[in-house]
């Protein structure tokens, strides 16, 4: 196993495949995850390297640790060492276009994988893999509205955003503030990001305490956040669920617990496992073979008696 700091650029691991283009029939990946900023990463970093593992595709790892500018160092890595396909789930939306230009014009496609990026230029990936963020939003609004449909005050509502620029928070806030936005009883007071971590997301939830005394409900863009938000509720005095209602998203582990413990109200399902479905695009891309131009991944809700029931079987 070939480790190799790779100084300020995210730490890249991975064996040597010797992925020359192609030119044996293996394939060699080259994949720039965001970090390891969140549960869901977590899992989602599991599932693409058992896959790979499973598919006998040799993957060069890096860990861009949430910036943006790691991502753009390991993708040119990746072109100077002739990987047959690159994979990566871009950290935020914009700035990719020159980048991946690069990979172009060395004959090298490109899969997204989670996260989308704004280039005009579709030509630039093969296909995109991963949710529908603006749909998460519009189920989590349509819970709040299912939820609040007998009350007649104004319901006071706090958002803590995913990271700044990225699909899930810009997609998540759209889907939430379309479905909420055609009753005016659903006002909300603040919403500022907490870059999907849990120490942010308490950090902010703390200061939104602080200056909104009547809180109604939390939207957290995801699991990790709320759980941390949780903790400032109940640094509060306040308690989570109960005075403050919580939607999240994810349905990672920790965040199912806590909906079966009552703390969070509903959460909406953002699936990680995404490695077996990259790995089979990755083959026939390779290849050359026509694939979908997006590949959406299913997914579901929980309430807090569905969390209770499958709370033992879920795998992240
Ligand atoms: C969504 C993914 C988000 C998760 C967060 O597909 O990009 O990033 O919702 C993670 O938990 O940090």
């Amino acid at each position: 196993m070939a480790v190799a700091a790779c100084g300020s650029s995210g730490s890249e691991s991975g064996s040597d495949g010797g992925g020359s283009g192609g030119g044996d029939d293996s394939i060699t990946m080259g994949f720039s995850q965001v970090g390891a900023e969140s549960g869901w990463r977590t899992a989602n970093t599991k599932s693409v390297q058992e896959s790979a593992a499973k598919a006998g595709i040799t993957l060069k790892f890096s860990d861009a640790q949430q910036k943006q500018e790691n991502q753009i160092k390991a993708i040119r890595s990746f072109v100077q060492q002739r990987v047959d396909v690159i994979a990566f789930s871009p950290v935020v939306e914009s700035g990719w276009d020159t980048v991946l230009k690069e990979a172009q014009n060395a004959k090298i496609p490109v899969i997204l994988t989670d996260r989308a990026v704004d280039s005009k230029d579709t030509t630039l990936y093969k296909t995109f893999l991963g949710s529908d963020f603006i749909e998460e939003g519009k189920k989590a609004g349509q819970w709040l509205v299912e939820e609040y449909k007998d009350a007649t005050g104004t319901v006071n509502i706090v958002e803590l955003q995913g990271t700044t620029g990225s699909a899930p928070a810009n997609d998540r806030k759209e889907g939430f503030a379309e479905v909420i936005g055609a009753d005016p009883k659903f006002k909300v007071i603040a919403s500022q990001t907490g870059d999907f971590t849990r120490a942010k997301g308490k950090e902010v939830m703390e200061a939104f305490l602080k200056s909104n005394p009547d809180i109604d409900v939390l939207y957290a863009h995801n699991d990790d956040m709320g759980l941390g938000a949780i903790e400032a509720i109940e640094g509060a005095g306040k308690v989570p669920g109960q005075d403050i209602k919580i939607i999240t998203v994810d349905a990672v582990k920790d965040g199912m617990q806590a909906l079966a413990d009552g703390k969070i109200n509903f959460i909406v399902e953002c699936s990680p496992l995404l490695g077996p479905q990259l790995m089979d695009l990755a083959k026939k891309v390779v290849k050359g073979e026509q694939v979908p131009a997006r590949v959406v991944t299913e997914e579901t809700t929980f309430t807090q008696e569905q969390a209770e029931q499958v709370l033992s079987t879920r795998q992240y």
